[in-house]
């Protein structure tokens, strides 16, 4: 695995953002990099804290394993460890570990030459979790409000705060996100099968190419997005879908408290309907 004949080629010094040469190596087929090492530092003591906070707990059924934010009494202080503070430390680490994953995919890819397109589309999941965990609770003046880390408290967590909107569907922002979840499902689904229908022929017949791919959509809408349009629509939809979430989540407390289905007053309360 780690001594390709291609290694030559992309096996390449530079790129690095911090270290210099320092990092800007291999360990069998993994670059390592400033961004490796902090990586890995971060995952190694976040996954320790989470195992050790759950030992205090005494709850190791892994449905049931919960790591709880502070009180809200707590504000935006520390909490003491079994109170929150372990929550505070682990999201320490997590984002830190989220930003140095980032970081490592932009020196990858600068020392490759290629566009930035990977760790700005994994930053919009990074950015929806950081939005959760760290803005919201900002903006709403106590940590507390961010989400428990636990498979069950998790889910109801999500339950309890969309009930506190009472009823989140009619959230606009979150309308959209939906809607671009479901749009990236669909452009997956008709790039996924229209690729296997053209490359992936019967035995003995050839494979088609792009040309075929156009022709279907050409003869069956009348339009074809291209080979290149339908990636670019794809990053653009799911990206959108997780920016459109940070986006209804971030709106629900700081800037809209009562019921979501209430919001929609502005509608009803328009002067063209006397
Ligand atoms: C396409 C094309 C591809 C594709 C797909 C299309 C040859 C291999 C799926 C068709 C996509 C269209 C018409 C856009 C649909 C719009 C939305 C919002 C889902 O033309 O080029 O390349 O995979």
């Amino acid at each position: 695995m780690s001594m390709l004949s291609f290694e030559r080629k992309y096996r390449v010094r530079g790129g690095t953002l911090v270290g210099g040469n320092l990092f800007d190596f291999w360990v069998g087929p993994f670059y390592v990099g400033f961004f490796g090492v902090t990586t890995i530092f971060f995952t190694v003591l976040g996954t320790a804290l989470i195992v050790y906070a759950t030992a205090l707990e005494g709850e190791w059924n892994i449905w049931k394993i919960n790591i709880a934010p502070p009180d809200l009494s707590y504000g935006l202080g520390f909490a003491p460890l079994r109170e929150g503070g372990f929550w505070q430390l682990i999201t320490i680490c997590a984002i830190g570990a989220f930003v140095s994953w980032a970081l490592r995919q932009a020196e990858i890819a600068r020392k490759l030459g290629m566009g930035l397109h990977i760790p700005f589309a994994y930053g919009m999941a990074v950015f929806a979790y950081v939005t959760l965990v760290v803005i919201r609770p900002l903006l709403m003046g106590a940590w507390g409000h961010g989400f428990p880390y636990g498979i069950w408290s998790h889910l109801d967590w999500v339950s309890n705060v969309g009930y506190q909107y009472l009823h989140f569907h009619y959230n606009p922002a979150h309308m959209i996100a939906v809607s671009f979840f479901f749009t990236t499902t669909l452009a997956l689904s008709l790039h996924a099968s229209l690729v296997l229908a053209a490359i992936n022929p019967r035995k003995g017949e050839r494979m088609k190419t792009a040309e075929h791919e156009n022709t279907f959509y050409r003869d069956f809408i009348g339009y074809s997005i291209g080979t290149l349009g339908i990636h670019r629509l794809g990053l653009f939809v799911a990206l959108s879908a997780g920016f459109w979430s940070a986006v209804c989540i971030v709106i629900s407390g700081p800037f809209w408290t009562r019921g979501w289905p209430e919001w929609w007053g502005w509608w009803l309360n328009l002067p063209i309907w006397n």
